[in-house]
C-alpha cells in the first residue's frame, strides 16, 4: 500500500446534497454558471515528487503475453462471476462534444456527460437520466471528471495548457486552481489510483503515464511506460479492488492494466464503435467500471453487471 493516508483532510468539506445538479434544465438557452472561487487550494505537488508507487505500477513496459485468451473483460470480472452485457445505444442529443462520465449525483452510478464549448450537459442517473445543463464553467479546455475532494460526488475539471482547474462538489462547486502540473502535452485522465477515495490526476504522453497521487500530497509518480504509444487513455476500476486501473483504447480494442493483478495487462477486448471515443464509468453501480464508447452523441455501454439494462429506460437520454 502506498504511503500515508493524510490525517488532515485536504479540504474542509461542506456536505452538498445530490440535488445540487439535479435542478436540471432542458433548455439550451440558459446557462447555469457554477460559482467560482479560485481560493480553494488543495493541490500542492510540485510535479517532481516521489516514485513510491513504482513497485506497484510496472516500470518497464507491461507484459503483452497475457492476453491471448481474453475476449471479454474476464480478468476484471473474477469477483462477480457475471457475464458482460452489451448495452444499447443511448442518445444524448449533444453532438460535437467531449464525453465524460462521473457520479455527479453520488448515487453510485456513473452519469453520462457531454462538454461542448465549455458547457457541461449531465444526465444524472438519479434523475432518470434527464439532461441537465448547460452548466457553464466559463473555461475551455479538456474536460475531466473525478471525485477530487472525496465526498462521493464527481467534480468537473478542466485542463488547459497544462493547468488543471477543479470545481469541487464539496465546496458548492467553487473553483480550485490553476494547478500547474508541469506537463502541457498529453491526455489528462482522472482516477483513484492509490485507492484513498480521492481522484488522482494523471497525464498520459507518449505512452507514459504520470500520476499525481492524492495520498502523497500530489507528488508525481512515473513515468510508467505502458508500452502503447497509440490510443486513448482511460481510467476506471474494472476489477473492483478500489484502485483505478489504467486502460488504453486503440482502434476499438481495449487494453486494461488491472491494479488487482499487479498491473498485468488484459486485452485486447474488442469493443469497437466507428468513430467512438472511449469513456469508463460504473454505470450499473456494481462497483466495476463499465467500458463505453461515444460516437455522434450516442453512448454504447458494456455493463459489467449481469443486470445490464440499467440505461435501457429511457433509451433517449435527456430531452430531445
Ligand atoms: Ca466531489
Ligand atoms: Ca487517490
Ligand atoms: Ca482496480
Ligand atoms: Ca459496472
Amino acid at each position: 500500500m502506498p504511503a500515508t493516508h493524510r490525517a488532515v483532510p485536504l479540504l474542509s468539506l461542506v456536505a452538498v446534497g445530490a440535488l445540487t445538479l439535479s435542478a436540471c434544465s432542458d433548455s439550451a438557452s440558459e446557462s447555469d454558471a457554477l460559482p467560482r472561487n479560485p481560493s480553494v487550494i488543495i493541490l500542492s505537488g510540485d510535479g517532481m515528487g516521489s516514485q513510491q508507487l513504482d513497485a506497484r505500477l510496472p516500470v518497464a513496459g507491461a507484459s503483452a503475453a497475457d492476453s491471448e485468451d481474453a475476449a471479454t473483460l474476464d480478468a476484471g470480472k473474477r469477483r462477480s462471476g457475471s457475464s458482460p452485457a452489451v448495452g444499447g445505444a443511448y442518445f444524448m442529443n449533444i453532438s460535437g462534444g467531449i464525453p465524460v462520465a462521473g457520479d455527479f449525483d453520488g448515487d453510485g452510478q456513473a452519469d453520462p456527460a457531454m462538454v461542448a464549448e465549455g458547457n457541461w450537459y449531465i444526465c444524472l442517473s438519479g434523475n432518470d437520466y434527464a439532461r441537465g445543463g448547460p452548466y457553464s464553467l466559463d473555461m475551455d479546455g479538456i474536460p475531466v471528471a473525478g471525485d477530487f475532494d472525496g465526498d462521493r460526488q464527481a467534480d468537473p475539471a478542466m485542463v488547459a495548457g497544462g493547468d488543471w482547474y477543479v470545481w469541487f462538489s464539496g465546496e458548492d462547486y467553487a473553483r480550485g486552481g490553476p494547478y500547474p502540473m508541469g506537463m502541457t502535452d498529453g491526455q489528462p485522465v482522472a482516477g483513484d489510483f492509490d485507492g484513498d477515495r480521492q481522484a488522482d490526476l494523471a497525464v498520459v504522453a507518449g505512452g507514459n503515464w504520470y500520476v499525481w497521487f492524492s495520498d502523497d500530497d500530489y507528488a508525481r509518480g512515473g513515468p510508467y511506460p505502458m508500452g502503447m504509444t497509440d490510443g486513448q487513455p482511460v481510467a476506471g476500476d474494472f476489477d473492483d479492488d478500489g484502485q483505478a486501473d489504467l486502460a488504453v483504447v486503440s482502434e476499438g480494442n481495449w487494453y486494461v492494466w488491472f491494479s488487482g493483478e499487479d498491473y498485468a495487462r488484459g486485452g485486447p477486448y474488442p469493443m469497437e464503435i466507428s468513430g467512438g471515443i472511449p469513456v469508463a464509468g460504473d454505470f450499473d453501480g456494481d462497483g466495476q467500471a463499465d467500458p463505453a464508447m461515444v460516437s455522434e452523441g450516442n453512448w454504447y455501454v458494456w455493463f459489467s453487471g449481469a443486470d445490464g439494462d440499467v440505461l435501457d429506460e429511457p433509451a433517449l437520454l435527456g430531452a430531445p
